[in-house]
């Protein structure tokens, strides 16, 4: 049986990681509208990565003989001031995923739950790719600053990057 402590705390990450695929929903539908296809695609591919996050907690927690439970949500905001706004926040979001999960990795430790905190590896792994690849993101969309045609370019890659993703899977 999993230790209650621990229990909860994967409930709440269970709702963080539901929380981020619907935030990056929003962030994918503001781009869809404001003209940059490509980054809408990519960021439509994460909200199903995220999703996926959230239901491997699920099978876990309930595989352990807890009970995963699911929580409101806050709504997510809908409007960003551009797509260098949107990035900054997928990259600020991920960072405090991060945190969350580090500091999910110390209760494990603290409670002698070795089990979970093995399974916990992927996830931070998960972590620092996915912090990579955000702050790679946004360091070309700073480069560009407000070149029409760098931005343009840079959409068209986000694009390449969901379809390779999509080809993969
Ligand atoms: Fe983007 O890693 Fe889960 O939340």
């Amino acid at each position: 049986m999993i230790n209650p402590k621990v229990e909860t705390a994967l409930n709440e990450q269970i709702k963080k990681e539901e929380h981020s695929s619907r935030l990056y929903l929003s962030m994918a539908i503001w781009c869809e509208v404001n003209g940059y296809p490509g980054a809408a695609a990519f960021l439509y591919d994460h909200t199903d990565e995220e999703r996926l996050h959230q239901m491997k907690f699920v099978h876990y927690l309930n595989d352990r003989g807890g009970k995963s439970v699911l929580f409101a949500l806050e709504q997510p905001e809908g409007d960003y001031e551009s797509l260098k706004d949107v990035f900054e926040q997928v990259l600020e979001h991920e960072e405090y995923i991060t945190e969350s999960i580090n500091n999910l990795y110390g209760l494990t430790v603290e409670e002698k739950e070795y089990t979970t905190g093995n399974f916990l590896q992927w996830y931070i792994t998960e972590q620092i790719e996915e912090e990579s690849l955000m702050r790679t993101i946004l360091d070309k969309i700073s480069l560009v600053g407000n070149d029409k045609s760098g931005m343009f370019h840079i959409d068209k890659e986000l694009e390449t990057m969901a379809t390779n993703k999509e080809t993969a899977a």
